[in-house]
């Protein structure tokens, strides 16, 4: 009796000891779990909820029907943007809360600078189990995260290998959905007496465009409408646009991109050979040329596309299947967001980087039950920087002071802080795809754009010219509107870009630039010192 009374008195300690907090541990009763479905290059054109230009294409045949579901139960925000249109930079902003130019990742694959302030290791510190899975694309690992498997670099669509704390491991399937397994086997083992936050990252729907093999016959019959500027010449615009090489009838390649006569790494390739077979020999003897190529070319890219993104939508899928089934559904916040925009054949492009609205469009949806309202479509101008805190201030978290980015849960509750931004700003750094290095300023009517190593300006007006096809930067109609954008530019710059010297960048190429004061000093900002841990 009194062995069992220990042995019982012993089970009741380690039940409390699994459920109360102990003295330094934080409350976590009521806190929402936190779910983060993030994907790569998904444009807002190919969600069906979003009302953008192949949208009721999209819920025609049913594309998103999971990602519309989410949409359908809580906030769309239509005005959601990058800071700068490239992976690792967007990924880095969403991590920081701060523009490229401060948190050290301008271009793909870098370090977040060492010491800055990162949202993982604040939601773990409010009582959080955490996850990360997918590609991540950082030169550093989240270490203060409970589980991390990464790809290594952008990742493969078939068997790829992930990175953990313990090395690299090879994976046998499809991207998407192992990454959704891996989510949902750790989701079945978590700790159940705390609230989790789980990221999802998904490679697809990016270049190569590899679907997964149930979906190679689907939209085999199907048109997709073309876009009005498949054909774009470019001529309202400067030297940049015709100095790109992301056009679908020049730049895609038949190779890799299209699959006519490039073996998939680790495709299954019976399976692709007698869906694509048929097709690359049709292709073959039709000898296309000219716009009849280039129409070709934009309906394969596009049907691949689609395909990947019907992927990531069954991903979503089975997450709220999971949520609903386990009675989680009415406490996780489910977020689904794309790192930048792409362009699905307007002006005769794929790819992204722009400021133009395409690139610069980031997808996002929030669904929370009891604090956004179903339906709802938050107009307010938000941006990739806004991410880290909405997190951290959902998990009952601290945000450092400094963040370049402002929480979203007031504008989730339908309750917009009066002095929200009016003005975003952007900055593009890197030459690939040869886009020209460019910052600007959006607000809600305009885009203005200073493409600095060539000096030149350009103006849009995105209520009378939506696909930005005339820049009406040299019109005097504009003159004043120019001139206010380039002073709230300027205020934009003196906030965000600590050791940039925009006047010294506004020079020509070949032009000498002369180093600003800021340049020659250390490049530490205030903000990091502030930091906690790192990675
Ligand atoms: C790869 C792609 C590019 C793409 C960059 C950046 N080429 O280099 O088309 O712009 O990634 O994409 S590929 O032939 O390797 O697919 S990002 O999403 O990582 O920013
Ligand atoms: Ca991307």
């Amino acid at each position: 009796m009194r062995v069992f009374s220990r042995v019982l008195s012993f089970l009741v300690f380690a039940a409390g000891a699994a459920i109360a907090p102990c003295a330094n541990e934080p409350a976590t009763a009521g806190k929402p779990n936190i779910v983060f479905i993030l994907s790569d290059d998904h444009s807002i054109q190919t969600i069906g909820a979003y009302g953008a230009r192949l949208s009721e294409f999209c819920r025609q045949q049913n594309v998103t029907p999971n990602m519309d579901r989410l949409a359908a139960a809580g906030a769309l925000f239509p005005n959601s943007f990058c800071c700068n249109s490239l992976c690792s930079p967007s990924r880095a902003s969403i991590l920081t809360g701060l523009h490229s130019g401060a948190n050290g990742v301008t271009n793909l694959g870098q370090p977040v600078r060492q010491g800055v302030w990162v949202y993982p290791a604040a939601v773990r510190d409010a009582g959080y189990q955490t996850a990360i899975i997918g590609k991540w694309h950082l030169g550093n690992t989240p270490a203060n995260t409970d589980y991390w498997r990464l790809f290594p670099g952008q990742g493969n669509y078939w068997n790829p290998s992930v990175l953990g704390p313990n090395g690299e491991e090879k994976l046998a399937g499809y991207a998407t959905d192992l990454l959704t397994d891996l989510g949902l086997a750790w989701l079945k083992r978590r700790d159940k007496s705390r609230p989790f936050m789980l990221e999802v990252h998904h490679k697809a729907p990016h270049r190569p465009w590899e679907p997964p093999s149930r979906y190679y016959r689907w939209l085999a019959d199907v048109a997709i409408p073309e876009p009005p500027t498949l054909f774009d010449d470019y001529a309202g615009r400067g030297t940049p646009a015709h100095a790109q090489k992301m056009e679908i009838g020049r730049d895609m390649t038949l190779g890799a991109d299209l699959k006519v006569d490039s073996p998939g790494k680790g495709r299954p390739e019976a399976e692709f050979q007698a869906a694509y077979g048929p097709r690359n020999e049709a292709f073959r003897k039709a000898g296309l040329q000219g716009e009849a190529l280039t129409r070709w070319k934009y309906q394969e890219y596009m049907k691949d596309y689609l395909r990947c993104v019907k992927a990531v939508d069954d991903s979503v899928g089975r997450i709220l299947d999971y949520l609903k089934a386990e009675g989680l559904e009415e406490n996780t916040v489910v977020i689904y967001a794309a790192d930048q925009g792409f362009y699905n054949g307007e002006h005769g492009w794929f790819d992204k980087r722009w400021i133009y609205e395409e690139s610069i469009h980031m997808p996002l949806i929030v669904r929370w039950p009891g604090v956004a309202k179903p339906g709802s479509r938050p107009d307010a101008l938000v941006q990739n920087i806004d991410y880290a805190a909405t997190f951290v201030e959902m998990a009952g978290g601290k945000t450092p002071d400094g963040l370049h980015g402002r929480s979203l849960v007031p504008i989730l509750r339908g309750e917009p802080p009066p002095d929200w931004r009016t003005s975003l700003y952007y900055h593009y750094y890197d030459p690939g795809h040869g886009v020209t290095k460019h910052y600007g300023v959006r607000t809600g009517r305009f885009t203005l754009v200073n493409f600095y190593p060539v000096g030149e300006w350009e103006l849009y007006d995105n209520e009378k010219d939506p696909q930005q096809l005339r820049s009406v930067y040299a019109e005097s109609a504009y003159a004043r509107t120019v001139a206010d954008l380039k002073a709230e530019l300027e205020r934009l710059q003196r906030q965000y870009e600590s050791n940039f010297d925009p006047r010294a960048a506004d020079k020509p190429a070949g032009g000498k630039r002369r180093k600003s004061a800021k340049q020659k000093s250390s490049s530490a900002i205030p903000h990091d010192r502030q930091g906690t841990r790192g990675l």
